[in-house]
């Protein structure tokens, strides 16, 4: 027996109440709304990708014999699994699998490679780990048997498409009264993968009740209904395009999904016209990339309504140039795996569209921002973001060190950005207090790719930093003293990625210095030099 289950997320009993009675935890399950969905929308199309359409009642009755076929292998309710799919209808049919069968996925992404799969397996003690068979021209059925080495819990290796040795989803069956009733609201539905600002990742537990609320909560802030055409962009496994309202929200809602098999206008833009899709969300340059494009294809985008933008920081001029450029409404979305989410509302001032990330989804979203003490700033003043609510996390998932730091004694998580507040509560992003880069909405932790560097027998020391990038919006340099021998950058890149790390992970440059040199007397945080690091470097530039 697993001494974390049944996982359940720990707020307050106070706490508990008073988001049930404010009507915003309503008891809900993915199992139940997805089973009630497939009756009242039963011929409505859920979800198109690749050639797969399938209606309400057919991507219920997949989850239902996927279910029953996990159970039958041999899986128990509550068993972790490792989920690494792309933008397939399958990612979709497997995740509402594992949720009727009360497992529990932990999302990966594609772009993710041995080390950080291990180490989801690990922390989340997964018993079994979902596949394809290759996506974008990697075959996960290399990763699989290297996985199950590394973390020996995993026993079950799951494969849409040819699974070579390994079990296929698509022949799985069993008994339907082996399925479980539904599950606790309040037990955890999922783990979510952190963003990783300091070291590694950390699983984020969410709960059916918070995570439905977010996302049903989102569907009337970006006017989601039966009618509405959603596509998901960005990978799947994103917080963003699951959650804000993501597929999860147009699922809710009885809409469509459409799954994007790429981020850019190429795979987009038919696809757009095709389905008349209404609603999208983007990271800043691929709404870029877009806005430039919309002038030149011969597509017709005239279906969409609402391009939503978030991730990362969208400067007002870039944000004047996505408006100019796709002629639909912008909504700034600002939010994080760990929960709170904010939104510029469709009906804010073109102003506050355009200079804003938006404001709170709920009004029991607690926001507090502090000075360097934990001290509240004055109204206006940039400060930490601490926030608390209905659905943003009191903990992340076994992980007590990170916890300790992550999250204030009264349950404030400590987001690690730097906000302005104004009057009428939107938030301006202006920086962050945590050592990250985020390279065009991923998040790439500064300590997790030093550590990779300092692995290498010819580096003496490293630093990674992120720097401006006109594309990216930062992009990774590592600062290198190189051992007795200097390496060449190609090798050091290949280095990293050979440790077993997602391609954006690797630095995007590599700069060799003789000594960090820093002015400062005595011993320097490595925050201190990283910021003196990427400021000696900016000047030279
Ligand atoms: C500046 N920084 C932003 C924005 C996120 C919706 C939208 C995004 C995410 C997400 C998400 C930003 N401007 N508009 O989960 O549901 C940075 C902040 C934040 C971190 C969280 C969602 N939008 N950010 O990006 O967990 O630094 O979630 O703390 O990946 O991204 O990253 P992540």
């Amino acid at each position: 027996p697993d001494p974390t289950l049944p996982l359940r997320q720990t707020w307050p009993d106070d706490f508990v109440a008073r988001y049930r009675a404010a009507g915003h935890w309503r008891g809900e399950t993915f199992p139940g709304f997805l089973r009630e969905r497939a009756t009242r929308f039963a011929d409505a199309v859920a979800v198109v990708g690749g050639d797969t359409r399938w209606t309400y009642a057919q991507l219920w009755a997949e989850a239902e014999r996927i279910a029953a076929g996990l159970l039958a292998q041999g899986l128990v309710p509550g068993d972790r699994v490792v989920v690494q799919l792309g933008n397939i209808p399958e990612f979709i049919a497997v995740v509402c699998a594992l949720f009727r069968a009360q497992l529990v996925p932990v999302y990966a992404l594609p772009a993710h490679r041995l080390t950080e799969v291990a180490h989801f397996a690990r922390k989340a003690q997964a018993a079994a780990y979902v596949c394809a068979e290759r996506y974008e021209a990697f075959d996960y059925r290399t990763l699989a048997p290297e996985l199950q080495a590394e973390v020996p819990a995993v026993r079950h290796v799951f494969v849409v498409g040819d699974a070579a040795e390994f079990v296929s989803i698509a022949t799985l069956d069993g008994p339907r009264e082996s399925l479980p009733g539904d599950p606790d609201p309040q037990s955890v539905a999922f783990l979510q993968i952190s963003g990783g600002s300091t070291g590694l990742s950390k699983l984020i537990p969410r709960t059916h009740d918070d995570y439905i609320y977010s996302f049903r909560a989102s569907n009337a802030l970006c006017r989601i209904d039966a009618d509405s055409v959603y596509m998901v962009a960005l990978p799947a496994a994103h917080n963003f395009p699951m959650s804000s309202p993501g597929f999860f929200g147009a699922l809710y809602a009885g809409a469509r999904v459409v799954l994007s098999p790429g981020p850019g206008p190429d795979a987009a833009f038919p696809l757009i016209a095709a389905e008349r899709v209404t609603c999208v969300g983007l990271v800043p340059p691929l709404a870029l990339l877009w806005a430039d494009a919309a002038g030149k294809t011969a597509h017709d985008l005239s279906s969409l309504q609402v391009l939503q933008v978030g991730g990362a920081k969208l400067v007002p001029e870039a944000a004047r140039r996505v408006v100019a450029g796709l002629g639909c409404r912008l909504q700034q979305v600002f939010g994080m795996a760990e929960g709170l989410v904010n939104y510029t509302r469709l009906d804010d001032p073109d102003a506050l569209v355009l200079t804003t990330q938006g404001r709170p989804i709920s009004e029991d979203d607690e926001v507090l921002i502090v000075d360097d003490h934990g001290v509240p700033v004055a109204d206006g003043e940039v400060g930490h973001l601490l926030t608390r609510g209905p659905y943003t996390i009191r903990g992340y998932h076994n992980d007590a060190a990170a916890n300790a730091r992550s999250f204030t004694d009264d349950g404030f998580y400590r987001t690690g950005d730097m906000v302005q507040r104004l009057p009428s509560g939107h938030l301006i992003v202006q920086g962050r207090a945590t050592d990250h880069i985020n390279r065009a909405g991923e998040k790439i932790s500064a300590e997790e790719i030093e550590d990779h560097l300092l692995a290498h027998p010819q580096v003496f020391d490293a630093a990674v930093v992120s720097i401006p990038d006109d594309f990216l919006g930062e992009r990774s340099c590592a600062f290198v003293i190189p051992g007795d021998a200097k390496p060449r950058p190609a090798e050091l890149k290949a280095w990293v990625r050979g440790r077993g790390l997602a391609a954006f992970k690797v630095p995007d440059q590599v700069v060799f210095v003789d000594a960090f040199g820093t002015t400062a007397v005595g011993k320097i945080s490595r925050r201190e030099l990283r910021a003196q690091l990427r400021a000696r470097f900016l000047e030279d530039q």
